[in-house]
């Protein structure tokens, strides 16, 4: 059911829709004053800036909360089918600058404060970042909420409410410190606890067998513990305010607050054990990216999240159809990764168990409510959970995941034909490990459809974890490759350059990012790059004070700032970068009368407490900075920089100031990334390997706008067949053995100089990342980019045709994919 809202038709004049009652400062004032005296008690005199943030925040809220209600009710008349966005991580960072931006008010709200002395950017670096997520996983679920209400997808997102979110990271002495992030110790105004809203979630115990006369027998579930979940709402405004989806949180509860026996006989810790076991599971936001943590605590959350979402998604459903038989008509459900895979499992025992479906008719349901996105292919990032842990936590959902099985084999083998080696690949239980069940294999049978994030990484999925699973089901597997939202990334974090862009173009490609691409001609207009090279140089200085403020360290804004910014892993190659920038080092001392391009090399991001080796990286990278940058003999020509705690916020100050972009993770090892397309929409060029979504970037800004090297996943395959050792590339380069030899002896690192004896004797003997093999094509194009960067009207152009040509990378395109080819629901007419 499509259907345009008259009233709701974008003007096309660049303004959000002028509501004369309410968009003038006079009125916005008068509301965000009547919050402060009567929502916070302060006097405007009185008011500190946290106390301007909460009425701003309030007052934004209200208008929000019109246009919620106005969009549920929408949607519920229409009876247009919902997407349900399952998610353990939602990365969203701040709230109100977003909120303001697509409610068109960032005007009127700046002048409506500054009536009072109040700065609007002051006030909104004030608020907290919710970091509940680790890195693109969730950040791109964050812009798909962002997206789907943009395009005005009904979209539902269903997570968890962690009390802590992503660790907050400082560098003491040079290493990682992690510290615990409390985001809601001022409250959080945007959500809304609903109470009503709460289900309860079950874990161990047993199962019985119902016998009722002349029926067949009925597993029932009674499990030993229950918890109760309680849901959290969120409002996820749109552009232009158009449509405002739910992001629905929970957050777990014991049942009885309190054990007043216990208590009363004295017990008063233990009159509250069942309440911080019930509060654990929602506690905290485990920290590994791209990898499996394997304890009971995670499976639990897993769980806990997806039956309760399972079950309001149901409760909502027979609000308003007589059964859940048309299930699959009214709602989609994308399972982000294997997170929340058990739901496939858990919403078969509601329909059976629960609801009273046959089998048959129950799995048809299941199937084509479910899709399944993968984001990795990672061996050590692919769930699967022992038998035993599951069995005891999940009795019931275990002895359907083993009937589920059956039938897959029984598919496989009767009608199919394959043999018993590819009946163990694709089984739902791993029999060589200990026996474990496959959470990416539960996912893909439970689903309609299967998605990669870049055509490449859908095109490996094929070929390595879902190979078997392919050739039974072979239309199942799909591509969507990843986007970000402008509003965020573009608009919001580098108004310079949207205003620059509007000036050009007029305001179109606000609505309609594609037509960004009308500025690409201008890239031959030597007042536009001019116009342009003034607005990244803006974006410096700004990245520069914060790089001021927070370490103590001046960085030159008018070398290029060469970047990379994500989590710290081994396939990400950060340590690539590093043996870069000492061999750059060496060269420079070297060779002082060569012409050397100023370079600020910038690093940040966090390792996963538990991953020794990429916290060694974290070490490295600050050991280099401080010796790099306290040698006179290379002042101004080379700087390294690690900015502490990456996160969102830092990210919309870092991605409008790169010249250059860092992309090089080994091919065939990044699922997509999400970073490199920030970079490159906001003018930054990519230096890259052919690896994730770097390869439809290459197709679409165009061969001489990108810097692409190295090894491609198919030689990188090859070589790991070949050897593994990097000695004889060592050998064979004076350059890179140089640097390896200094990193290795210590001169980084004199206070502890074998520090890094192991990190590199290991590329000797294992170069598994081909760091040996793809550091001579990396040097080389970094000393193209140095020859470019002496041709500023060349690298102007190429940034400008990049900014120009990455309107595909929007979500926007992303989510109008799944609309159309998964969940065949919204976006509503001419959108
Ligand atoms: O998902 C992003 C991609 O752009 C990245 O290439 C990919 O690495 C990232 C376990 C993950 N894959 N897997 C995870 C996160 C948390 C966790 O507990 C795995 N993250 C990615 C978006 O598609």
């Amino acid at each position: 059911a499509t259907r345009k809202t008259a009233e709701a038709a974008p003007n096309g004049n660049g303004a959000a829709k002028p509501d004369p009652r309410l968009n003038d400062p006079d009125t916005l004032a008068r509301q965000i004053v009547e919050k402060l005296t009567y929502s916070i008690g302060k006097h405007p005199e009185a008011a500190r800036k946290y106390d301007w943030l909460r009425a701003t925040t309030l007052a934004v809220r209200d208008r929000i909360i019109d246009h919620w209600f106005e969009s549920a009710d929408r949607i519920a008349a229409s009876g247009e089918k919902q997407v349900c966005y399952l998610s353990m991580e939602f990365l969203i960072g701040r709230m109100l600058r977003d909120a303001i931006s697509n409610l068109g008010l960032t005007e009127p709200i700046r002048e409506a404060l500054a009536r009072y002395g109040v700065e609007l950017d002051m006030v909104e670096l004030l608020e907290p970042d919710a970091a509940l997520g680790n890195g693109g996983l969730g950040r791109l679920a964050a812009c798909f909420m962002e997206s789907m209400a943009s395009t005005g997808v009904p979209g539902f997102g269903y997570g968890i409410r962690y009390v802590h979110g992503f660790f907050r990271q400082e560098i003491a002495d040079g290493a990682q410190v992690e510290l615990p992030e409390t985001w809601l110790v001022h409250g959080n105004p945007w959500e809304f606890e609903r109470r009503d809203c709460s289900y309860e979630i079950g874990f161990g115990g047993k199962v019985v067998s119902l016998q009722e006369q002349g029926h067949p027998a009925r597993q029932v579930w009674r499990p030993a513990e229950r918890v109760l979940a309680v849901a959290f709402d969120t409002p996820m405004v749109g552009w232009r305010g158009e449509q405002v989806n739910t992001l629905r949180l929970w957050s777990a509860q014991a049942l009885d607050p309190i054990l007043l026996d216990a208590f009363n006989s004295g017990d008063h810790i233990g009159a509250l054990v069942e309440s911080n076991k019930a509060e654990a599971i929602t506690r905290v936001l485990y920290p590994a990216d791209s990898h499996q943590a394997g304890q009971e605590l995670r499976l639990r959350q897993e769980y806990f999240f997806s039956s309760a979402s399972l079950q309001d998604v149901i409760k909502r459903h027979l609000e308003k159809n007589e059964s859940l038989s048309n299930l699959a008509d009214k709602v989609a459900i994308q399972l982000n990764d294997t997170h929340p895979a058990v739901s496939v499992a858990e919403l078969m025992r509601l329909l059976v168990d629960v609801h009273g479906f046959e089998w048959s008719a129950a799995w048809e349901i299941t199937r084509a409510t479910f899709s399944y996105t993968n984001h990795t292919l990672l061996p050590e990032a692919l769930e699967h959970w022992p038998i035993h842990l599951f069995e005891r936590l999940l009795p019931r959902q275990m002895q359907i995941i083993y009937a589920i099985n059956a039938d897959v084999i029984r598919e496989a083998s009767q009608d199919k034909g394959l043999d018993d080696a590819k009946i163990a690949a694709i089984s739902l239980v791993d029999e060589g490990n200990g026996r474990r069940v496959r959470m990416g294999q539960l996912a893909f049978v439970g689903s309609h459809a299967v998605n990669g994030v870049s055509a490449l990484h859908t095109e490996l999925m094929k070929e390595t974890v879902f190979h078997h699973l392919h050739e039974l089901y072979p239309d199942r597997i799909e591509n969507k490759t990843n986007g970000v939202t402008p509003r965020r990334w573009l608009m919001q974090a580098n108004p310079d350059l949207t205003a620059l862009i509007t000036d050009a173009i007029g305001p179109g490609f606000l609505d309609n990012i594609e037509k960004i691409r009308d500025i690409d001609a201008l890239a031959d207009d030597s007042g536009f790059r001019e116009r342009f090279a003034a607005v990244k140089r803006r974006n410096k200085e700004r990245l520069a004070d914060v790089v001021g403020e927070r370490m103590a360290t001046s960085v030159d804004p008018s070398a290029i700032f060469d970047i990379q910014v994500k989590r710290i892993h081994e396939y990400k190659r950060q340590f690539l970068n590093i043996i870069e920038a000492i061999a750059l080092y060496d060269q420079i001392r070297t060779h002082p009368e060569q012409n050397w391009a100023p370079r600020v090399k910038i690093f940040a991001g966090k390792a996963a407490p538990s991953y020794a080796q990429a916290k060694q990286i974290i070490h490295l990278a600050n050991d280099v900075a401080r010796m790099i940058n306290s040698d006179p003999s290379v002042r101004g020509l080379l700087k390294v920089v690690f900015i502490p705690n990456y996160n969102v916020s830092l990210a919309e100050i870092i991605m409008p100031a790169a010249d250059l972009s860092e992309q090089i993770s080994t091919a065939g090892l990044e699922a997509s990334g999400t970073g490199n397309m920030k970079f490159a929409l906001n003018g930054a060029l990519t230096i890259g390997t052919l690896d994730g979504a770097n390869v439809e970037m290459l197709e679409h800004v165009g061969e001489d706008n990108i810097f692409i090297f190295g090894l491609t996943a198919e030689q990188v395959a090859e070589r790991r067949r070949e050897t593994h050792s990097g000695r004889s590339i060592i050998e064979g380069q004076p350059l890179l053995r140089e640097a390896l030899d200094a990193i290795s002896s210590g001169v980084f690192s004199p206070d502890e100089p074998s520090r890094y004896h192991s990190l590199v004797s290991n590329l000797y003997n294992n170069d598994w990342w081909m760091i040996c093999a793809d550091f001579k094509a990396y040097w080389d194009t970094q000393r193209r980019l140095d020859a470019l960067w002496d041709r500023p009207d060349e690298w102007q152009a190429k940034a400008v045709h990049n900014t120009a040509r990455m309107g595909w990378f929007s979500s926007d395109r992303s989510i109008r994919e799944y609309a159309r080819d998964i969940w065949k629901a919204g976006p509503r007419n001419g959108r």
